[in-house]
């Protein structure tokens, strides 16, 4: 799904809705009549957006979610930056049975060496980190990623 054709999701009636990172274009008046649609949840950059993808209650009244890196892109973006409430909250999350949370195609001491240093450096607010996905960021995630090691 790289491109929404404009009306395609008019008259929903879903509260919430993930733009997938592989969208590209979305199309006009695609959410007209999505009363209920508060949460919106985008994985990737902006997508390119028409003025009437949305309404104005969706600009005013739902949430947009978003990832911290891509954040001033959308209070930015055309269109996008008409909402109002851009929140810098999402993050993908780390398969427990591989952690790799930095990212070098291993699991290994360097994975709870970044998982330490971040909760010695922030107290552990780092929410990627949350690897057994308890809603915080502690020893109980250095220890699934220690798990993970021995069961290799
Ligand atoms: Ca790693
Ligand atoms: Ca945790």
């Amino acid at each position: 799904m790289e491109n929404v054709k404009s009306y395609a999701f008019i008259g929903c009636s879903m509260a919430s809705l993930t733009i997938p990172a592989t969208v590209l274009t979305i199309g006009t008046n695609v959410f007209n009549y999505c009363d209920n649609l508060t949460e919106i949840v985008a994985k990737g950059e902006p997508a390119q957006i028409k003025n009437t993808t949305f309404t104005g209650a969706h600009y005013s009244g739902a949430k947009l979610h978003v990832k911290e890196q891509y954040a001033e892109a959308y209070r930015t973006a055309t269109y996008w930056k008409n909402f109002t409430n851009i929140i810098a909250d999402v993050v993908d999350k780390v398969d427990p049975e591989f952690p790799d949370v930095n990212h070098d195609g291993l699991v290994d001491v360097g994975d709870v060496n970044t998982v330490l240093d971040d909760i010695l450096a922030t107290g552990g607010t780092t929410l990627a980190f949350d690897i057994n996905g308890d809603g915080a960021v502690n020893v109980g995630d250095v220890n699934t990623i220690l798990e993970a090691i021995l069961a290799k």
